[in-house]
């Protein structure tokens, strides 16, 4: 057995004028009861320390640029870091990240138990629009604030197994998992913010929501026959409402502990990563049984 025991760090919401400094107290504390269940490794949500900004529809690059990471571990960031490294607790932080040439990206970021950083990631699949659409209930403006992610779908060997990160999003992209499940994952660790309606289909609300969310979650898993930590940030931000139901799901794409509330929330399990072996070496040895002449249809426009 190869046990990581995983607590996913569901946020519930973060109000458009909650300072970094209280977000990062309040994930403290779930570090803390992290730390008295043993957890090895902690996955907080997709841009973690800030309301889900992208909802509002700025123009002044200065008011959107507070919402940035210039860099990481940062000044309110760093109490994070150090509180992993006194833990000995891996941790996968989500966070805008806002480079020195002043490009943007939705990112993550991988510390192993030493709260050094060993992987970078940046979301390829950027939901929304970038102009303002007055036809919806609410703005999605992903596409204006972030560039699509440039380092691909990266895995990283660290804390004893194979690690990929994805964001959001990405959860509900099948190439997103082969791309990793490829390189051998056997953990994807992937953090969300999703509005708990359809900003276009007023018929479609949190229960179908929650149901595509495990549905790609345990579809992306089992296909890979991986470990998927899907964490959200949920609850009602700024009078908007976003689905929790953060999930632990196993290679055989079962769900194996999953959120109650729509608040701050520590879900946790005991990963065996010698788990995903089975299925990689079986009905998804990809080197058998792939069938690649016929999938150039996937990489053409
Ligand atoms: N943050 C994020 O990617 N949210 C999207 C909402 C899609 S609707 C524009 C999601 O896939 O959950």
């Amino acid at each position: 057995m190869r046990l990581v025991t995983v607590a996913a760090a569901q946020l519930g919401p973060i109000q458009k004028n909650e300072p970094r400094t209280d977000v990062v107290r309040r994930m403290l504390a779930l570090m803390d009861e992290a730390k008295r269940a043993e957890a090895d490794l902690i996955v907080f949500p997709e841009l973690a320390l800030t309301t889900f900004f992208p909802r509002w529809y700025m123009e002044d690059p200065a008011e959107i640029d507070q919402w940035f990471e210039r860099e990481m571990p940062s000044a309110a960031t760093r109490p994070l870091f150090e509180r992993a490294a006194e833990y000995g607790m891996g941790m996968y932080l989500g966070y805008a990240e806002l480079t020195p040439d002043g490009r943007h990206f939705n990112s993550s970021v991988l510390a192993d138990r030493t709260g050094a950083i060993v992987g970078k990631y940046r979301k390829v699949h950027l939901p929304g629009h970038a102009e303002f659409d007055p036809e919806r209930a609410f703005q999605h403006l992903e596409k204006r604030y972030f560039e699509p992610g440039d380092l691909g779908f990266p895995v990283w060997r660290t804390m004893g197994g194979i690690f990929g990160m994805c964001i959001c999003n990405d959860r509900r992209w099948p190439e997103t998992y082969r791309v990793m499940g490829l390189q051998g994952v056997e953990m994807v660790l992937v953090g969300y913010n999703t509005p708990s309606i359809n900003s276009q289909k007023s018929a479609e609300g949190p229960e179908q929501r929650l149901f595509h969310n495990r549905l790609s979650v345990q579809a992306g898993a089992y296909q890979n026959s991986t470990w998927v930590v899907a964490v959200a940030k949920a609850g009602i931000e700024d009078g908007f409402p976003m689905i929790g139901g953060s999930l632990i799901v196993n290679p055989d794409g079962e769900i194996m502990a999953e959120a109650k509330t729509e608040g701050d929330e520590l879900v946790v399990h005991a990963c065996d990563l010698d788990a995903t072996t089975f299925g990689k070496t079986t009905i998804f040895d990809f080197a058998r049984h792939r069938r690649i002449e016929h999938y150039g249809r996937i990489c053409a426009q």
